[in-house]
């Protein structure tokens, strides 16, 4: 049996990650490393926690330690790190932690791995984050590094200590760039998943007639590339299983706004509607039912705008395609009408 060590698996990747390979492949055990959290929620787990070939064990990115002991005890064919502080908007409150888990962890992955168990692989998650205020469209591997947050930044330097450790220790150490991806166990903080609950809260409400409380938004100009994490884990596989060790673009190619993801995701609910938008007044821009009563359904917060924003994220995943044989399964439309009616189920499994 190959050995794979997958962290962050409470979250959107390493959940899709775990299922991915005990579907695919019957040779692979997984371990699935979890940070101790009063709470854990295992919802996203569910359709592999009790597989046969799925162990779960503890571990912190923050704790050398503990990390020593599981790649000493298990002794990993691959480590995959999905884990983070994964919230670009929460990286300005706590910057000092953000770098503490997402770059010196990774240090810390690597040191585990240099020591007790070399010849393991290893992924961590790279970030268009990365490219931030971009300086050119497409962005491929190639774009320079050009954070707009602490996140960001942490995510460039977490790919350059990787760059030293694969050129040092000649270690297959991977860091691939991959642009936003979601899906039905993506967190509800991300603006997509934020979206497609509100809007089935928001359908409730209307089929009910009962009062609608708005979905708020900050800054929904902004552009996006998006995919879907399922179609995404599958190219960090490829990643992993090169001859040898190199860094690649994951994307669509597509760019759309989040006003955009917005309309479309209240339309496969089945609720029509319009915005109305003052010119250089981004602030007051709201989105109406087109029923009657035109209820408002969007409006905007400027307490979820940032202090500095990445305008225009756009990939080129042309290289990943060629070289890897990576290929995306699910559009655009196909994930929001996806997380729409995910959402529209469990509410109304909730009530
Ligand atoms: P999530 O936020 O859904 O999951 C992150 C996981 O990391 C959580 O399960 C969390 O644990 C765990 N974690 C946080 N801190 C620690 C720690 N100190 N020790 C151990 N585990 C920890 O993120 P995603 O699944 O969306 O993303 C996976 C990776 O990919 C992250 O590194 C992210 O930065 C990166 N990325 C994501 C993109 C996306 O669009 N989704 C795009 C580009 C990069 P807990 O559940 O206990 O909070
Ligand atoms: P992002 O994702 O910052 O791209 O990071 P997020 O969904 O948080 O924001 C996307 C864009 O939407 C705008 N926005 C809002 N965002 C949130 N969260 N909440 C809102 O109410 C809201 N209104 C507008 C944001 O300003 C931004 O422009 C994600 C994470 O998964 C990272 O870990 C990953 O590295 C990058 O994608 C690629």
């Amino acid at each position: 049996m190959k050995k794979v060590l997958v962290t962050g698996v409470l979250g959107q990747d390493g959940a899709n990650m775990c299922e991915y390979l005990l579907g695919e492949f019957n040779d692979i055990k997984v371990f699935g490393m979890i940070r101790r959290v009063a709470n854990p929620n295992f919802k996203n787990c569910k359709k592999f926690l009790n597989h046969p070939n799925f162990q779960l064990v503890y571990g912190d990115l923050t704790d050398e330690i503990s990390l020593q002991k599981l790649v000493k005890e298990i002794q990993p064919d691959y480590f995959i790190n999905f884990a983070a502080n994964s919230f670009v908007g929460i990286s300005w409150d706590m910057p000092l932690h953000v770098f503490d888990v997402n770059t010196n962890g990774v240090t810390r992955c690597l040191e585990a791995i240099r020591h007790f168990q070399p010849n393991c692989r290893f992924y961590s998650a790279g970030s268009s984050e990365e490219f931030g205020d971009v300086a050119y469209t497409p962005q491929d591997i190639k774009h320079p590094l050009r954070p707009r947050s602490p996140y960001g930044a942490s995510k460039c330097s977490a790919r350059h200590i990787i760059k030293v450790y694969r050129e040092s220790y000649d270690m297959y150490a991977v860091h691939g760039i991959l642009f936003n991806h979601e899906g039905t166990k993506r967190g509800e903080e991300f603006v997509t998943r934020k979206i497609t609950k509100g809007v089935a809260r928001i359908k409730k409400c209307i089929d009910r007639e009962e009062k609608i409380e708005p979905i708020e938004l900050g800054n929904i100009y902004s552009q996006r590339d998006w995919s879907d994490s399922e179609d995404f884990v599958k190219g960090v596989w490829l990643m992993l299983n090169q001859e040898k060790p190199e860094d690649y673009v994951l994307a669509s190619g597509e760019t759309h706004t989040i006003k955009e993801f917005a309309s479309k995701a209240f339309k496969y609910a089945g609720i029509s509607g319009s915005w109305t938008e003052i010119e250089g007044e981004p602030t007051k821009t709201k989105f109406y039912n087109n029923s009657p009563k035109g209820q408002n359904l969007i409006k905007i917060n400027p307490k979820f705008y940032r202090p500095a924003e990445v305008e225009l994220l756009l990939g080129d995943p042309s290289e990943a395609e060629e070289k890897l044989g990576w290929e995306r399964k699910i559009s655009f439309d196909m994930l929001i009408k996806k997380m729409v009616e995910f959402d529209l189920n469990e509410e109304k499994e909730a009530q």
